[in-house]
């Protein structure tokens, strides 16, 4: 086997140097209008958009390298059923608490509800056919979807995480995939949260214990290992 590493921190990586196309995944998540567009969720609370939108660029850029390269690429959205089913009342009642209520009417319809504008994925970053789209109800990717069962009949065994925001979805989803024994790195410029030190924060905790959850690049660095 050829080894290819990409010059991350805490570590090169992924560990054993086994970075393919067939066994490597790109998740985007969350990059949705109610997420990083005007008058979404994240606009309705009063955060600074520009935070949400900087890794816009940097994820087409990589989308773009992995895509031509043929690996695996997946997206996920939050959002609920449209008679909040799925949403727990808690959820609920601190969206409420904050001034922007999921399930509730909003410039670009009910907030992060299915079908509505506010939750689709921007065009920016819109998914190709045969991309698999994850709907989640929750911050993390594994829980209440089938992710899990997609990436193990695909055989992968890496995954690279994009998306909003890095402290919430980003994160939770790294933890969960961590557990389940995959090898993950994380981007850090195509990722953004709603508030900076958050972001930082976040990428820090990713570092510690020799990488107790993966590891962290930049953009940059991981498209030149790929080339
Ligand atoms: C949040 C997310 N922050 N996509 N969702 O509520 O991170």
């Amino acid at each position: 086997m050829t080894q290819r590493y990409v010059a991350a921190d805490p570590y090169p990586w992924p560990y054993n140097g086994d970075l393919r196309p067939q066994n490597t995944a790109l998740i985007i998540i969350d990059m949705q209008t109610d997420f990083c567009g005007i008058g979404g969720y994240v606009d309705r609370m009063g955060y600074d958009l520009s935070l949400t939108r900087a890794p816009i660029e940097p994820i087409q850029r990589t989308l773009a390298a992995m895509r031509e390269r043929g690996f695996h690429i997946l997206h996920t959205r939050e959002g609920h059923r449209p008679d909040l089913s799925d949403l727990p009342a808690n959820k609920r009642w601190r969206s409420r608490k904050i001034g922007a209520g999921i399930g509730d009417p909003g410039p670009c319809g009910r907030i992060l509800v299915r079908g509505e504008k506010g939750w689709e994925i921007i065009p920016d970053l819109a998914p190709k056919d045969g991309e698999p789209i994850i709907d989640k109800p929750g911050k993390g990717s594994f829980c209440a979807t089938d992710l899990e069962l997609i990436l193990r009949v695909r055989g992968i065994e890496n995954i690279v995480l994009t998306g909003i925001t890095t402290d919430v979805c980003v994160h939770t989803t790294m933890r969960e995939a961590n557990d389940r024994g995959f090898e993950c790195l994380l981007l850090e410029d195509c990722c953004g949260a709603t508030d900076k030190d958050n972001h930082e924060h976040a990428v820090k905790m990713i570092k510690m214990q020799g990488g107790v959850f993966g590891a962290v690049a930049d953009s940059k660095l991981f498209v030149e290992a790929l080339a």
